[in-house]
């Protein structure tokens, strides 16, 4: 019988192509993302590889968290997979000049969402005492770069969490593991600049980043594992990148 994966912020990214991948190798896929065309759009791609559900909610809503997992209809109503993917950098700047709307959405969404998403999900993971859940943190998750300040630090948090669930779910037999991309090419450092493409293009010129495509392969490797297998803590850079600083390019 196929699995089912739940993927956060599949609407771009390494969410997007980690559906794609999970929906090409049997997965049933619920894709979540706040963007309703390009769920609708990425539904009718999957859609001819396997059953698609999706569900529109902001991550930092938790009423609308908890009623859309709650509600999924029976046929994906159990959740195998949780893929908490969801998540951005607002903005690069100094803490003394940190804006603070950038801090409450990285805080709010990269970590309480994160939260949330998952108390929604492991209720049923617990009673079934199966399941697997893969947090993406990050390089920032590891080390804490110059003006990165609160984006470290919520991906830190996502370390923590990613380590405090796997003790608390323990004695469930449910996997958790965390992946942390370094430098991954995707819609991340246009958001964390606002729009401006030109600065986010910048970041990834002369040399080969990841591309999304790469940590979607992963995700795929440490899903189908033989369940005594948990991956649990995997950082995964571009050849070019030595540390969240050190990066040689042409
Ligand atoms: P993208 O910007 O391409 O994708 C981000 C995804 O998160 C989108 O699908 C977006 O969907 C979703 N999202 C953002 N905010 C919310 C919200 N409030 N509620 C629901 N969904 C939300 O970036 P990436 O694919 O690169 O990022 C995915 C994850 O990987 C993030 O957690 C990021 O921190 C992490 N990461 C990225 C790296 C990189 O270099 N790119 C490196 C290390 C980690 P929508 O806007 O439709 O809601
Ligand atoms: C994204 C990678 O280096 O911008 O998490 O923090 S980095």
């Amino acid at each position: 019988m196929s699995k089912t994966a739940l993927v956060t912020g599949a609407t771009s990214g390494i969410g997007k192509a980690t559906a794609q991948i999970l929906a090409k190798n049997n997965y049933k896929i619920i894709l979540c993302g706040r963007r309703d065309d390009r769920l609708l759009e990425l539904k009718n791609e999957l859609s001819a590889f396997t059953e698609v559900h999706t569900l529109s909610f902001d991550v930092r809503d938790k009423k609308a968290v908890f009623e859309s997992i709650n509600s999924l209809p029976e046929a994906f109503s159990t959740i195998d997979v949780l893929v908490n993917n969801a998540g951005n950098a607002h903005g690069l700047d100094p803490i003394q000049n940190g804006d603070l709307d950038d801090w409450d959405a990285m805080i709010d969404i990269n970590v309480k969402g994160l939260l949330y998403v998952s108390k929604a999900v492991i209720p049923q993971m617990i009673e079934r005492k199966s399941g697997h859940i893969i947090n993406i943190g990050s390089i920032a998750g590891k080390e804490v770069y110059p003006n990165g300040n609160v984006y470290c630090a919520s991906k830190h948090a996502v370390d923590a969490l990613n380590q405090a669930m796997r003790m608390d779910l323990n004695p469930y037999g449910i996997r958790v593991g965390a992946i942390h991309p370094g430098a991954v090419e995707t819609e991340f450092s246009e958001v964390r600049f606002k729009g401006d493409v030109d600065k986010a293009a910048n970041v990834y010129k002369g040399f080969e980043p990841l591309h999304p495509e790469d940590i979607a392969d992963i995700i795929h490797f440490v899903v189908s594992r033989p369940y005594h297998v948990n991956i649990a803590d995997l950082m995964v850079l571009p050849t070019a990148q030595a540390s969240a600083t050190i990066l040689k390019r042409d």
